[in-house]
């Protein structure tokens, strides 16, 4: 349980930071555990608790084609829009803040701000993404990609693991999918994509920093990897005669950690694995696994990845089993917009905080969005670099901290709007 008991009246807006994200935590899939995937009944829920606290602070609250939610606040002269906000949707077993933060401090942000009966010159926006995390489908950022209008149709016919089509997921949460395109939002309704994250790193914590500028997110790519050998009895077949899918699978799991760890600034991942028939005495015929890799160098990650397949090609002819290697999805690093993060480095320092700037390991909707609109991205301390893991969290200091560098950013905005 987070604890939201703030000391006094301080880290107000914190402390309504930490309660709001922990009313959105309570809704998952799964009673012991968050996770809370993309056009899930879940996801709606989620989606209907944010726009009723995007409404108590005067918004307009919509859901697009794509199933993001969108609240919006119109200025007093300016039709143009700052967007804010972030995904609502989480990995398996998820933390609390990778995602909600960046939709709940500009609500708490607004809140504050329509409190002291402020009123600002240009629109703000604040959006709840409806898929960042790719865990239900193959691809990811569909939201943001949605608004940006890269969303290739045909995306829409990938399927989860149940074989439900995006299409078919989207009906279901009620949405039309032929309609897709009405997502798509103009360069010229935006001011600029600003979202809120936690860090998911270590950097902030260990030099004992609340907030951070992001410079650049890094690229990413994704395979899914099968390889198939020989079904076989356990009991009778010699060792030297097996085409044993997941031995094969295991040394290219290695390999891929070897080659990762050989390159500079590249990561790799698989995070996911399915051996069948999956019966102890049988020896699989069958391994299914994920591939994630990242750099902030899409040549250093291009480089990874080459050397990867060569290497399970090698490893395919050794073993005498076949290995399908296929990119599911593939975004290249971005960089944060200079003028944008500048209006957002000042209001870290105006808010009294050191300026510290790093880049993100991490993939977010910002990366989509930079295919809209200016981007830039405010990073905020968590414990320990934890996330993707239920003990993420931050503190009501630093919930606080974010709320206050967003209000001056506002502030910042309509001074010089
Ligand atoms: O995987 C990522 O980088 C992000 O959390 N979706
Ligand atoms: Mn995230
Ligand atoms: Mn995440």
């Amino acid at each position: 349980m987070v604890s939201i008991e703030s000391k006094g009246t301080q880290n107000k807006a914190g402390t309504k930071v930490l309660k709001y994200i922990e009313m959105l935590a309570q809704i998952s899939q799964e009673d012991d555990k968050l996770t809370r995937l993309s056009l899930t009944e879940q996801h709606r829920q989620a989606n209907a608790l944010a726009g009723i606290l995007m409404q108590s602070t005067g918004m307009e609250v919509r859901t697009d084609a794509i199933g993001n939610v969108i609240g919006r606040l119109e200025g007093t002269s300016d039709k143009r829009a700052l967007l804010l906000g972030s995904h609502l949707d989480t990995v398996r077993d998820a933390g609390k803040f990778d995602g909600p933060l960046g939709v709940i401090a500009p609500i708490v942000c607004l809140e504050l701000l329509k409190a002291d009966g402020i009123a600002l010159p240009f629109a703000v926006e604040i959006i709840g993404f409806c898929d960042e995390e790719g865990v239900r489908f193959p691809s990811t950022l569909l939201g943001s990609r949605a608004l940006a209008g890269t969303l290739a149709p045909e995306v829409l016919e990938e399927c989860d693991g149940k074989g439900i089509s995006i299409a078919e997921a989207l009906k279901a949460f009620g949405q039309d999918p032929a309609e897709i395109d009405t997502a798509k939002r103009n360069p010229s309704d935006f001011l600029g994509f600003v979202e809120v994250h936690i860090e998911q790193g270590p950097v902030l914590e260990g030099e004992n920093l609340p907030v951070g500028l992001v410079t650049a997110i890094s690229g990413a790519a994704r395979y899914t990897v099968a390889v198939t050998g020989m079904a076989g009895h356990a009991g009778t077949v010699p060792m030297g005669l097996r085409k044993d899918a997941l031995v094969a699978a295991s040394e290219c799991i290695i390999a891929i950690e070897q080659i990762c760890l050989s390159l500079p600034d590249v990561v790799g991942t698989v995070g996911m694995i399915q051996s069948k028939p999956g019966a102890g005495n049988v020896i699989p015929g069958l391994v299914e696994f994920s591939l994630d890799l990242r750099s902030s160098k899409d040549t250093t990650r291009n480089d990874a990845e080459k050397q990867i397949l060569g290497a399970i090609n090698d490893i395919a002819k050794k073993r005498r089993v076949t290995i399908d290697t296929q990119k599911t999805y593939e975004a290249a690093g971005v960089n944060c917009d200079d003028w944008l993060s500048d209006q957002l480095g000042s209001a870290i320092e105006k808010s009294g905080y050191t300026l510290r700037s790093l880049p993100s390991g991490a993939g977010h909707d910002a990366m989509a969005l930079a295919d809209l609109t200016r981007i830039a991205m405010l990073f905020v301390r968590c414990a320990g670099g934890i996330s993707h893991n239920p003990a993420e969290s931050i503190t009501v200091e630093d919930a606080e901290a974010t709320v206050q560098v967003l209000r001056q950013l506002l502030t910042n905005f309509a001074a010089d709007a």
